[in-house]
């Protein structure tokens, strides 16, 4: 059966692409998503693709996935720096949990500089541009070879 694959996207994704190019670059999360797509329709995984700008909406996707899915790739937005809910979400998870960033978090605001959600993560991707969602397909790809 094929392994499937939940990446979550947090608040203010849904405007990639259409405002702060200098930052996000100017891909759209539509095409974030047919990139994702191509790579586990190649590998054989099934994906779960989803974006709100609601805290509650992303911890049902996150309970969701579990007993479903063989690995989330989320990037949470700036819920990264507020929400012990989702880690607490993400800490109910057995499977590989990995945490994107497009931009460099370390290199922005100091209020950008910790992450929650990265206390849960097995690997952390950030400042890679959209990249950084097929970096981290490929690890968990490698992982479930492994496995
Ligand atoms: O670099 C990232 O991926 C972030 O998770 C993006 C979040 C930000 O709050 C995090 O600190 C880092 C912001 C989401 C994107 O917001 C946009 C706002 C306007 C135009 C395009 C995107």
């Amino acid at each position: 059966m094929a392994h499937l694959v939940y990446i979550l996207n947090g608040p203010n994704l849904n405007l990639l692409g259409q405002r702060e190019p200098h930052i996000y670059g100017h891909e759209t999360l539509a095409d974030v998503e047919a990139m994702c797509r191509n790579f586990t329709e190649a590998n054989g995984m099934e994906l779960r693709f989803h974006q709100s700008n609601a805290e509650h909406q992303l911890i049902d996707w996150i309970h969701e996935s579990r007993g479903a899915a063989s690995g989330l790739i989320i990037n949470p937005g700036a819920f990264s720096h507020t929400s012990i809910a989702i880690l607490d979400a993400l800490n109910a998870c057995d499977f590989p949990v990995f945490e994107v960033h497009i931009s460099n978090i370390h290199r922005r605001e100091s209020f950008r500089h910790h992450s929650y959600t990265s206390q849960r993560a097995d690997g952390i991707v950030v400042g890679c541009g959209t990249q950084g969602y097929l970096l981290l397909l490929e690890r968990l790809a490698t992982l479930l070879r492994q496995s």
